[in-house]
């Protein structure tokens, strides 16, 4: 009998990215998710968001990391979500996280007070201030309802090792589900890493001079991902530049080495208000008007309709 294929990629990941403990708990956890939702009719997208880490030291004092705030992860999820999908969320420690996301800039103690007022020796009940947090119950009562029907399932990462290594084991758990798992991959990933066999297991002493850094190229997951892991699945792969003049052609070159579905393609200044989600026949720029930012229409809410649109008929031709 043939041995199974092993690609570079798999052996380069077990090598050179510390496997994170808890891969294979987290993958069975995936699993019965997907299985879960899928045999309930629903289809399953895996959101990536955030950014990763990638240390310099084993015993991590200094690391490089990837701009991401998690907001266009965070909010997708809540669209998909209202969309019929169940979410799994592998997310960025710390990074905006679906509903919560509306209340990071808010301090909890402010919006808190004791009932009755301020009044010296009040310990008494605490409640919400209700001009801080004006639409805390909708969001709540959503929130709760997302949680009883287990809709989100989420699952953190820090360092790009651990997002690999992650990924990975998503993938093979969303193969069983076949043309129902989409992925949405809006986590901002490294381009660079330093090998975990070459690095070194103390902070880095100044007194040795100054640092030259010499990092390796991350391998490409999206194409094991496409073509062994979950060749089956809808892919979205997003493609961040600053210069506008070179975002298109990339996201083209993309979708042409890769041979997924979509990239949604967006330039770091403008992400909020416009991108444009390119697949191999289509272009559609997706834009906000000013009308649109005053009503707090957000562009995610445009981007998840599109995609759900086009998962629908890949799946209808997978079958027909
Ligand atoms: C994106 O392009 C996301 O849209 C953003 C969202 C990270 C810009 P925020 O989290 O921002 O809402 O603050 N993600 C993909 C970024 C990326 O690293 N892409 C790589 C590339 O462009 C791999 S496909 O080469």
């Amino acid at each position: 009998m043939a041995e199974p294929r092993i690609s570079s990629i798999d052996g380069k990941l077990a090598e050179e990215f510390a496997v994170p403990s808890h891969v294979e708990e987290v993958k069975e956890k995936m699993a019965a998710f997907a299985s879960f939702h899928a045999e309930a009719g629903r289809k399953v997208v895996l959101i990536t968001s955030g950014g990763t880490k990638v240390p310099l030291e084993s015993r991590t004092v200094r690391f490089l990391d990837n701009f991401s705030s998690g907001r266009r992860g965070a909010s997708s999820a809540e669209y998909f979500i209202d969309s019929g999908y169940a979410v799994i969320f592998l997310h960025r420690h710390r990074s905006l996280y679906p509903y919560t996301r509306m209340f990071l800039t808010i301090n909890m103690l402010d919006a808190l007070e004791f009932q009755g007022g301020g009044a010296p020796g009040n310990t008494g009940e605490v409640v919400v201030n209700h001009q801080v947090l004006p639409n805390i119950a909708k969001v709540l009562k959503r929130y709760e309802e997302v949680k009883k029907s287990r809709l989100l399932l989420p699952i953190e990462f820090s360092t790009l090792s651990e997002y690999l290594h992650l990924l990975k084991a998503a993938a093979q758990a969303l193969s069983k589900i076949g043309s129902k798992a989409m992925f949405y991959l809006a986590a901002a990933v490294s381009d660079f890493y330093i090998p975990a066999p070459e690095m070194p297991e103390h902070k880095i002493q100044s007194s040795n001079g100054p640092l030259q850094l010499s990092m390796k190229m991350v391998p490409k997951i999206l194409s094991p991902l496409v073509k062994e892991w979950a060749p089956q699945a809808f892919v979205i792969s997003f493609k961040l530049e600053t210069d506008a003049s070179i975002l298109l052609d990339k996201a083209r070159r993309a979708l042409d080495t890769y041979r997924h579905q979509a990239v949604v393609a967006n330039v770091l200044d403008s992400r909020r208000g416009y991108v444009v989600v390119v697949t191999p026949e289509t272009q559609a720029e997706l834009i906000l008007t000013e009308e649109d930012v005053k009503n707090e229409v957000e562009i995610e809410e445009r981007i998840v309709s599109n995609l759900t649109s086009a998962h629908d008929n890949f799946i209808t031709q997978q079958v027909a």
